[in-house]
This record gives structure tokens, C-alpha cells and sequence, in this order.
């Protein structure tokens, strides 16, 4: 019987929330460890070959990078999330490399010492999203009705988003109709909504409002 696989987590993190969508969506029976990245223990370090976070562990095998992990586990049992035609496939995966960028922003754009800083990776966010706008199917996923991988990639973008638009008081997907339906049908995802600690909201918004001398932490309630 193949082992069951462990996934090792930092509770914050939207990497490997990617891999728990994949893992929660394919009914995969899955141990977690969290650990403290702040200070993080010795084994972690010996096992992590970059030092990050999400590192699954399948036996005595250990894989890396989330965008990975989300392909080994969904390789492992099928039916796949991926469409099947080759060209689309490899679209998909362009597009989740993509979504990495918005991941790298959003964390960029929370930590802006100045209005003016903030502003800048703001609209650089806002012009990704647009990008993503054009290319988006228009229907209830990325490819169409059902729900793929690149879903999976982007739900804790959209997650982190929402939560930061609510305690801070702006709205970002005001103008892109797709992305808000996508946003709306991803966090109402089973597979989504379980990928998290149920502190999460907490922990998120509380650590945006502690980001030290933040523009951001200025907005948040
Ligand atoms: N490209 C990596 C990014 C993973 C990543 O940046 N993880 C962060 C936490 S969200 C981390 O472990 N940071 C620790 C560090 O950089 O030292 C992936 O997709 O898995």
C-alpha cells in the first residue's frame, strides 16, 4: 500500500495552501506538520533543500515547490485536474507561473513603507489581474465548468485578497467581472474553504496590521 504522504506547512503560507486544495479536492488521506518559520526546527532545515515551505514527503522521498507537489499528487490519482490537450496544458502552467508574481506583489505591496510605494505595486497588481481578465474563460472556472489546477493555484491568492480588502477597505475587483466571479466561486470551493487553519482570517489580517511601519497597516481595522 503506498505510504501516506506528509506535508510539512507554515500556517500563512499560500504555497502550500495550493497543495492542500489538491490533496482536500482529490479525498487524499494526509498528515500535516506545521512549523514555525520564524524559527524553524533543525529537521526542517535538513529536509528543505531551499529552506521553504511546502515540502511533501511521500515515504522517504522528499518533493519541493509547490507548483510540483501540486502535479505529482495530481498525477497520482486520477483522473487528472489538468486539461488534456497538450497546448492548453502547458497554457495552464504559464498562467499559474503567473499567478506566483501576484502571490510575490500582494506580499510586496503589504509590506510598502509609503502610500506612493504601495500605489506602485498596487496598480502593477491591478495590471496582472486585468492580464488575467483576458485570458479567463468567463465561466465559473479558469478552462470552463469545471474546477482544474490552475483553480487550485490561485484560490489563496483570491483568499488573501478578500481578507485584505475587507479589514483595509478597498476593493480591487471592482472593473474585472471575471475575476470577481472566479474569486466568489473559488472561496465557495469545499476543497478551498477546508485548506486552512480556521484561525486564518485572524492570523492574516492580524499580521498585516503588525507589518512595522506599513502603509497598509494604516488601513486595516
Ligand atoms: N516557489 C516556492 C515558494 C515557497 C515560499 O516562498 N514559501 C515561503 C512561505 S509562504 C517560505 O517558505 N519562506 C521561507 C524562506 O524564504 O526562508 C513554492 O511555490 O513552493
Amino acid at each position: 500500500m503506498a505510504k501516506k504522504m506528509e506535508l510539512i506547512s507554515f500556517k500563512l503560507c499560500p504555497f502550500v495552501q495550493r497543495a492542500v486544495i489538491v490533496l482536500k479536492k482529490k479525498k487524499i488521506d494526509f498528515d500535516i506538520t506545521y512549523i514555525d518559520l520564524g524559527n524553524p526546527p533543525d529537521w526542517f532545515k535538513e529536509l528543505s533543500p531551499l529552506g521553504k515551505v511546502p515540502v511533501l514527503k511521500v515515504g522517504q522521498e522528499v518533493l519541493f515547490e509547490s507548483s510540483v507537489i501540486q502535479e505529482y499528487v495530481d498525477e497520482v490519482t486520477p483522473p487528472s485536474l489538468h486539461p488534456d490537450d497538450p497546448l492548453l496544458k502547458a497554457k495552464n502552467r504559464a498562467w499559474m507561473s503567473f499567478g506566483d508574481e501576484l502571490n510575490m506583489a500582494m506580499f510586496k505591496m503589504a509590506q510598502a513603507k509609503s502610500q506612493s510605494a504601495f500605489e506602485e505595486i498596487r496598480d502593477g497588481m491591478l495590471k496582472k489581474l486585468h492580464q488575467l481578465e483576458s485570458v479567463h474563460s468567463g465561466k465559473a472556472f479558469f478552462n470552463g465548468a469545471d474546477f482544474c489546477l490552475i483553480d487550485a493555484a490561485y484560490a489563496p491568492f483570491f483568499m488573501r485578497l478578500d481578507l485584505m480588502s475587507l479589514a483595509c477597505g478597498f476593493s480591487f475587483l471592482d472593473e474585472l467581472p471575471k475575476m470577481k466571479r472566479w474569486s466568489d466561486n473559488l472561496l465557495a470551493e469545499d476543497c478551498v474553504k477546508s485548506s486552512v487553519v480556521t484561525e486564518l482570517p485572524q492570523m492574516y489580517v492580524g499580521m498585516l496590521k503588525n507589518i512595522d511601519g506599513s502603509y497598509l497597516s494604516t488601513l486595516c481595522q
